[in-house]
């Protein structure tokens, strides 16, 4: 295999709808992924592949070449700076079932797993898959669909409302590198929304702010002790408490953060406007995060995901969102799924709990 293009993913044509770069499965290559995938399931006798992350990770190794090259010069580089879609995933969606209706339901069958395997795979190029314990009850990979409830909320399951753009779990200290979401089924061709923080314009006075501790960053509802209970219930056991207080502490005395960081030619970013304090009792910090919000509010894409296409996000790099949609619980909804991965597992060292022991806290 030559490495030809080892230095060249800027080389990865854009889409023309949205501008975004993307990466387009050949047939063989498709028909690679489904093999690999296909065996990996074989492999365990039924054992759930989030219970068999090592030898996920290892047939990664026998992803396509192509594949494997553009995912790793992502994570080595950070290029495409934000993220990129991978078109042509083999899912058939006449195959998946209906779009699940609740957190509680469990979507099963060979094709849902394959769609698990795929963003498993996929995600072990970049790094380790990882969930929340406080967070649907540590699943490993999650559905993205309406819930009947919960139009008006800002949560992955809302519909009515502009879901506003963010880095996932911005609040938290083990958030995200990167997010994978791969659509099964988007009928009403409802778009995702996503900006790169590469290229907003902010002028070097509201950057140097930015780049202060001195933002405040709240958890999001999804963590929260009383959505648990409501949605999938809450194991009941000392660490899942401990989690929930923790998330409850980071509520009552956040910390002061940076939404900037690192490279200033290439930043981190850090923003979640819906769930951030705004009366900050600091004029400049309150007047830069009016202005990088303005800045992202103005640039961001439309993301339009068709069954068998996966978005992969740099989580420090890109924000995103999602459009306004009317749902219609009839099992025809959009449906979604999506995986966290972390560039460095040991980080969490001592603090991760789940059958998979990979639900951090
Ligand atoms: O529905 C989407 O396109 C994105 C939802 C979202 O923000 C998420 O699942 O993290
Ligand atoms: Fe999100």
């Amino acid at each position: 295999m030559s490495l030809s293009t080892a230095s060249g993913i800027g080389e990865l044509p854009c889409r023309r709808e949205d501008g975004v770069p993307v990466l387009e499965l050949t047939a063989p290559e498709r028909d690679t992924v489904r093999e690999v995938a296909s065996a990996l399931l074989d492999l365990g006798q039924g054992q759930p592949l989030d219970e068999r992350l090592e030898t996920v990770a290892l047939a990664a190794h026998d992803l396509p070449s192509r594949l494997r090259e553009v995912m790793i010069t992502f994570q080595l580089t950070g290029r495409p700076y934000g993220g990129l879609v991978l078109h042509g995933l083999p899912v058939d969606e006449t195959a998946i079932g209906p779009t699940p209706l609740r957190y509680a339901d469990e979507p099963a069958g060979r094709e849902v797993d394959l769609a698990a395997a795929y963003l498993m795979l996929t995600g072990s190029l970049l790094g380790a898959p990882f969930s929340y314990l406080t967070q649907q009850r540590g699943k490993l990979v999650l559905d993205v669909f309406p819930v009947m409830g919960h139009e008006q909320s800002q949560l992955g399951s809302s519909s009515t409302v502009n879901l506003e753009w963010h880095n996932e779990d911005a609040f938290h200290p083990m958030r995200a590198d990167w997010i994978m979401l791969l659509c099964l089924r988007n009928h009403d061709r409802v778009a995702t929304t996503f900006l790169p923080i590469q290229g907003v314009p902010l002028d070097e006075e509201t950057a140097r702010v930015l780049f202060e501790d001195r933002f405040v960053v709240l958890p999001d509802e999804s963590h929260t002790a009383s959505f648990n209970e409501v949605t999938t219930g809450m194991a009941d056991n000392a660490a899942v408490a401990r989690a929930f207080e923790q998330v409850a502490r980071m509520n009552a005395s956040p910390a002061r953060t940076a939404v900037l960081s690192g490279d200033p030619r290439a930043p981190f970013v850090r923003l979640d406007p819906a769930f951030m304090q705004r009366a900050l009792g600091d004029q400049p910090a309150q007047r830069a995060l009016g202005e990088v919000i303005a800045a992202i509010d103005d640039k961001i894409k439309d993301v339009v995901l068709a069954p068998g296409e996966m978005l992969i996000i740099d989580n420090l790099r890109a924000v995103h969102g999602r459009r306004p949609f009317s749902a219609h619980y009839d099992g025809t909804d959009r449906w979604l799924r999506r995986i966290n991965i972390t560039a460095d597992l040991r980080k969490s060292a001592g603090r991760r709990y789940g059958v998979h022991g990979r639900a951090v806290v």
